[in-house]
């Protein structure tokens, strides 16, 4: 499925990672293991395709996503950071939707071979562009084990001298059969509904039948999921929130890097720490991660 993304190896870089480059100018890792094959950007360190051997590949990628640098991805796994959704006031209102992050040039700070796979660490630190939207000094770690299990750690380390607060979401857009398959466990019961701007109870498992946008706020620290493939756990790390959304067939139809006819094969379900977020003091640390882990 690596050929789907046009990209052209441009040297290796261990015996399992490469740097690739793209048709429109971007660079990228790919990663081809005994237990796996992925590619990520560099441009927002978005991982655009996650495939553990012998599985369905896990994400789903928009074919109309600009792949310029001009705008996020639309599939995989955007970082938003250090804000989720719309700009909070705390912010600043009407700033970019879902911060900077996935809008940014990242670092490659090393890559490594373990047992479980491969590890790939990337970093984003503070600039006169970050701070012209957020005032905070920082440094941002996001790193990746592509093995038989998908880990994502997102590490925020305040590099200031006063706290900072922060929100974000691992944004994953999984790839699903159909909206029938889709079936989410361990959401918890209450949601905050954006579309319909009200709280709602979830009483049973999840199931797609409509658009949907929702923040649970009190999930458990494992959600499973069913994507018409296989059936996944998705074990979270100081997460307060899994986001659900799917835009269906209108909201498809307005955005022009989402391919209309192919919003029925996507479900997102978010790894996220939104609302108040959390406060990291000066020269401490902060981790959000999600394994996903294939159990039939
Ligand atoms: O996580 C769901 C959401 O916040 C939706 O409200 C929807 O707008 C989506 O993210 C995509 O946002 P984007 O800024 O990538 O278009």
């Amino acid at each position: 499925m690596l050929e789907n993304f046009n990209l052209t190896i441009q040297k290796a870089l261990t015996a399992h990672v490469s740097l690739a480059s793209g048709d429109k100018g971007l660079s990228y890792l790919v990663i081809q293991n005994e237990h796996a094959e992925a590619a990520i950007s560099l441009f927002g360190a978005h991982l655009m395709h996650y495939q553990a051997k012998g599985k369905h590949p896990l994400l789903w990628m928009s074919h109309t996503t600009a792949q310029d640098g001009s705008k996020p991805f639309r599939g995989g796994v955007p970082i938003c950071w250090p804000w989720f959704g719309p700009s909070p006031d705390d912010v600043g209102l009407g700033k970019q939707a879902h911060g900077f992050a996935r809008n940014m040039n990242w670092q490659i700070e090393g890559v490594s071979e373990l047992a479980e796979g491969t590890l790939v660490h990337l970093l984003l630190e503070s600039s006169p562009e970050s701070l012209a939207l957020w005032p905070h000094a920082f440094r941002l770690e996001f790193e990746v084990l592509i093995g038989a299990e998908l880990t994502m750690s997102l590490t925020t380390t305040n590099t200031g001298d006063s706290e900072l607060r922060y929100r974000a979401a691992l944004h994953s857009y999984f790839d699903t059969r159909d909206t029938a398959s889709v079936k989410v466990s361990g959401l918890g019961a209450h949601f905050l509904d954006k579309l319909t701007k009200s709280e709602g109870t979830q009483q049973d498992d999840f199931v797609l039948t409509a658009a949907v946008d929702r923040v649970y706020t009190d999930p458990e620290t494992t959600v499973t999921f069913t994507n018409g493939y296989e059936t996944i756990q998705m074990e979270n790390g100081n997460a307060n929130s899994i986001v659900v959304w799917n835009p269906w067939e209108q909201g498809a139809a307005g955005m022009a890097d989402f391919d209309s006819d192919r919003w029925q094969s996507m479900v997102c379900v978010e790894t996220a720490l939104t609302g108040e977020g959390e406060i990291v003091t000066a020269g401490d640390e902060h981790t959000l991660s999600a394994t996903l882990r294939y159990i039939a």
